[in-house]
């Protein structure tokens, strides 16, 4: 694609047109040399989105939680842009945001835009396309972000990183879910919520995370002005806690703007998305034939004779390497 119809679409983007917005998106979404003209289109002038992730186990009530939270926020007078990132299933397989009916309010509403995301299992593709998607929204000039994720794996770790506050949502009886929240979630959370507080032990798993809380405060030299993460009981299903969950949500965007917080995060981000684009890179690069003089594969096959040391071969391949496109 010629730069005049990305520097097009990025125009129509930036000035709100839902179409253009979509077609970027399927852009992001296949990778490629359109994704990182669009982003790089896009780029300078992103907008002060506040960026939030909800993750936690799958059917938790994430996106009932996500269609609650977005319906708040437009009471609020807030536009809201919601990406579902689904590692499994593609845009129609049922993912999106729960049932219809209970989002149609949403569909209709021009202040809300909702796109699920799914990529084609390349390593790192979900955090790539989550990052691009989210810059796409905020050049499009949403000023809540709410990023959807199933809370297992580093990979949703990452894009969790993305977000400015991270909500993670537990549901009552624990079990599956401590183990969710041992697997690195709990760290993340700058809010947990537990959901489905309408059914037995809601109390008990909610005490349960204060608990964890408690310790980690307690092994850490707690300052008073420190954040502390809230646990937010929330009935969903019938917007139950939504209100104070928002109120949560910008809480925790204030105390960040006030202590310069949101520039580190922003920073954090950045690096670990830059390692990331930069190791597909270079993987990208040793795999080009005659990019490396002998080539990788012949290259390889002495590493599998034990003629060369993985080492050696490595570091030969990086120094023989074309320096790539500008
Ligand atoms: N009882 C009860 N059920 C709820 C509540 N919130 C959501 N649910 C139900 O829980 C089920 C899963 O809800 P989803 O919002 O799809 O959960 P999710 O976490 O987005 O699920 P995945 O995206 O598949 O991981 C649905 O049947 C919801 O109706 C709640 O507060 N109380
Ligand atoms: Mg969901």
């Amino acid at each position: 694609l010629p730069p005049a119809a990305i520097n097009e679409i990025a125009t129509a983007i930036r000035r709100g047109s839902v179409q253009a917005l979509s077609r970027g998106l399927s852009w992001i979404e296949a990778g490629g040399d359109r994704a990182e003209a669009i982003v790089g289109a896009l780029y300078p002038g992103l907008r002060d989105s506040h960026i939030v992730g909800i993750t936690g186990a799958a059917g938790s009530g994430k996106s009932t939680l996500v269609a609650a939270l977005a319906k708040e926020a437009r009471r609020r007078g807030l536009t809201v842009g919601v990406l579902a990132v689904d590692p499994s299933s593609p845009f129609t397989g049922g993912a999106i945001l729960g049932d219809r009916v209970r989002m149609s309010e949403l569909f209709d509403d021009p202040g809300v835009f909702i796109r699920s995301l799914a990529t084609r299992g390349e390593l790192g593709g979900l955090c790539r396309a989550a990052a691009g998607s989210v810059d796409l929204l905020r050049a499009a000039g949403y000023q809540l972000v709410l990023v959807e994720t199933v809370g297992v794996g580093q990979d949703e770790v990452d894009i969790a990183r993305v977000a400015h506050t991270t909500v993670v949502v537990s549901v009552p009886g624990l079990g599956d879910d401590v183990q969710t929240l041992k697997a690195g979630l709990f760290e993340v959370a700058d809010i947990h919520v537990v959901n489905k507080a309408d059914r037995e032990g809601a109390g008990e798993t909610a005490a349960q995370i204060g608990a964890m809380l408690a310790l980690g405060l307690s092994l850490t030299t707690a300052c008073a002005t420190m954040w502390q993460a809230p646990v937010i009981s929330t009935v969903a299903l019938r917007g139950e806690g939504v209100a104070d969950l928002l109120d949560s949500i910008m809480a925790h965007l204030a105390r960040m703007r006030a202590r310069g917080e949101l520039q580190s995060r922003e920073r954090r981000a950045a690096e670990s998305r830059v390692l990331k684009l930069a190791q597909a890179m270079v993987a990208d690069t040793l795999r080009q034939p005659g990019a490396s003089g002998a080539g990788f594969d012949a290259e390889l096959d002495r590493v599998a004779r034990r003629e060369l040391s993985p080492y050696a071969c490595a570091r030969g391949l990086l120094n023989r390497a074309a320096p790539g496109k500008k």
